[in-house]
């Protein structure tokens, strides 16, 4: 681990600009950590900006823009059509995501040679392989810890709001600390709270507006149980985002008897997704895995060609018959 720290801040005084970026649609996690990795670069007196998407972030998103803002924070963003670093010494900065398709501007990587990937998810065959530096552990909790993780190996800091925003990314990672969560998980917490996170100023950037709330918990009262510890939800026809089946999952998790809860729903067109969750006595990876996806004990998806659920459902169904 050390030895990646030092990796990484080899690679920071060896470039003169930094390009931060993250996965489309970023979320607590990406954009904390991006915060965190602009404001040690920044320390070095170095030129440093985080790519965002100028389409609609959401409302979590909004609120610490915001929060910055009215704390004076000065943070550099850049859209892709901003970019002109092409042919300097340039470093991009790649985190939650390994995915070339998800990043928030895929031909970065054509345009930029170097660049450093740190991300928690699962690696697949089109896990983003030319890089000058990875670090990819998909048992941590989240990207926050591993950057919050460097920022203890360095003599730097970061202001009270971005680790305020960094425990809010944790915080939803982990599902409230249900999910991946180790004691490294609550000493990055801790550390945190040291820094001045603010957990009142926290669960205002996590507040969700009443209607999408109303909406999950239609899903939720429409969910079965499918045996004595399973609970399903089968979505609508409509496309879904991924973190809405994640979100149904995870609410399914909190009922009685519930030890693992699956949602299925369309996350584009004829391709369903399936959001797996367990508390941790059965493993879902497994599922996931057998049915081409793939995640952690206790956080697993996968993405399946179909054009009807219950086909998809079946599938599941089979799947959990046979594994029993
Ligand atoms: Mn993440």
């Amino acid at each position: 681990m050390n030895d990646i720290y030092e990796k990484i801040t080899e690679q920071i005084e060896n470039h003169d600009h930094f390009i931060i970026l993250a996965h489309k649609s970023i979320d607590l996690d990406a954009f904390g950590s991006a915060l965190c990795m602009y404001q040690i670069i920044s320390s070095y007196q170095k030129k440093v900006v985080i790519l965002m998407s100028d389409k609609q972030k959401n409302i979590s998103i909004q609120k610490s823009m915001q929060l910055l803002k009215e704390k004076g924070i000065e943070i550099q963003y850049i859209t892709k059509d901003q970019m002109d670093y092409k042919n300097q010494n340039t470093l991009a900065i790649i985190l939650d995501t390994n995915k070339q398709e998800l990043l928030e501007y895929p031909s970065i990587l054509d345009q930029i040679p170097n660049c450093i990937l740190l991300d928690h998810h699962i690696e697949s065959e089109d896990t983003i392989t030319n890089v000058t530096l990875k670090y990819i552990d998909n048992n941590v909790s989240s990207t926050a810890e591993i950057v919050t993780g460097y920022l203890k190996s360095t003599d730097k800091t970061i202001a009270k709001e971005v680790a305020t925003i960094l425990l809010a990314g944790l915080t939803v990672d982990t599902n409230n600390f249900n999910i991946k969560t180790t004691s490294k998980t609550y000493e990055t917490a801790a550390y945190l709270m040291t820094l001045g996170a603010d957990n009142i100023e926290k669960q205002q950037l996590l507040k969700e507006n009443k209607e999408n709330y109303v909406a999950r918990q239609d899903f939720v009262k429409n969910s079965n149980m499918i045996n004595d510890s399973m609970a399903l939800c089968i979505m609508d026809n409509q496309i879904h985002q991924n973190h809405e089946l994640a979100l149904i999952a995870e609410d399914l998790l909190q009922f009685d008897t519930v030890e693992v809860s699956f949602a299925i729903g369309f996350i584009g067109k004829r391709l369903v997704g399936i959001s797996a969750r367990s508390v941790g006595t059965i493993d879902v990876e497994t599922y996931m895995r057998a049915l081409g996806g793939g995640g952690h004990k206790t956080d697993a998806a996968c993405t399946i060609k179909a054009s009807n659920l219950y086909k998809v459902k079946k599938m599941l169904l089979k799947l959990i018959q046979e594994k029993r």
